[in-house]
């Protein structure tokens, strides 16, 4: 099933997050029982070459294959797709201009102005003819602004209003740096979460996703009940440490 499809249905999924631009590392991270794995380009060591690579461990897995691009850069919206992303995560949509150029690199004409060219995204997922493909895409892929902002904050009614846009992703370590006016970066500042639930409700009413960058998990459970439904948990060096640190308190007995 499509990722698409099951935000459609409001399932609760959860995204690993990967930044070591390696296919063997991807493959391991998707052997876990994420919903989905994020390659990450804006902070991550990915670049176009291990998305190309990675997408594809992930899709073995039976995973759904997400991209976070670099800021600014919507031509690797088109890209990512074009490579098989189901959905594509852009940092730092601050404007309504930000979210225009991203929709346009996310969907085909009438909506959009992504080129033709899934390359690779085509044999990666079969059983479509061209046609069928072009009809289909539109709606098959996620586009999701990130709002991590004052000013994002304050266009995000025009986010959400702009066609292609499906869906808001929340970063709340650059939110809460916006929010404390520099003085902090911490991802479940108290003082920002009546906001975060607003952001979530607003999005939802708009008929559209919320999505959110989980530091601490235990707050997960509150995120979902502020509506968030897409919500990851990262990255692989907090993975290798949390699975280290269980193995040798096991083995210690303490
Ligand atoms: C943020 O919290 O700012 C993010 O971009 C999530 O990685
Ligand atoms: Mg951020």
């Amino acid at each position: 099933m499509h990722l698409a499809t099951r935000l459609e249905a409001d399932e609760t999924l959860f995204t690993a997050w990967s930044g070591v631009p390696d296919a063997l590392t991807v493959e391991i991270v998707a052997a876990q029982a994420f919903d989905a794995v994020t390659l990450d380009m804006q902070h991550g060591g990915h670049h176009e070459d291990s998305v190309v690579r990675g997408i594809l461990p992930v899709m073995h897995a039976k995973k759904h294959p997400v991209v976070r691009i670099p800021v600014g850069r919507f031509d690797m919206a088109s890209r990512a797709l074009d490579f098989g992303a189901e959905a594509v995560i852009a940092p730092m949509v601050n404007s309504v201009a930000d979210a225009q150029q991203f929709a346009a690199a996310m969907k085909y004409p009438p909506v959009g102005e992504r080129s033709w060219g899934p390359t690779y995204a085509f044999p990666r997922h079969k059983g479509s003819d061209y046609n069928t493909w072009l009809g289909d895409m539109n709606a098959r892929t996620v586009s999701f602004a990130m709002i991590e902002t004052r000013a994002a904050l304050d266009a995000l009614d025009g986010i959400l209003d702009t066609p292609g846009i499906d869906g808001i992703f929340v970063g709340p370590a650059d939110f809460s740096i916006a929010w404390s006016n520099g003085a902090t970066v911490d991802g479940s500042l108290e003082d920002m979460m009546e906001t975060v639930a607003s952001i979530a409700r607003r999005t939802r009413e708009a008929g559209k996703h919320a999505a959110i960058f989980v530091v601490d998990p235990n707050m997960a459970g509150r995120f979902v009940s502020m509506g968030y439904r897409f919500m990851a948990l990262g990255t692989e060096p907090k993975y290798i440490a949390l699975g280290a640190e269980a193995l040798l308190k096991a083995a210690r007995g303490s």
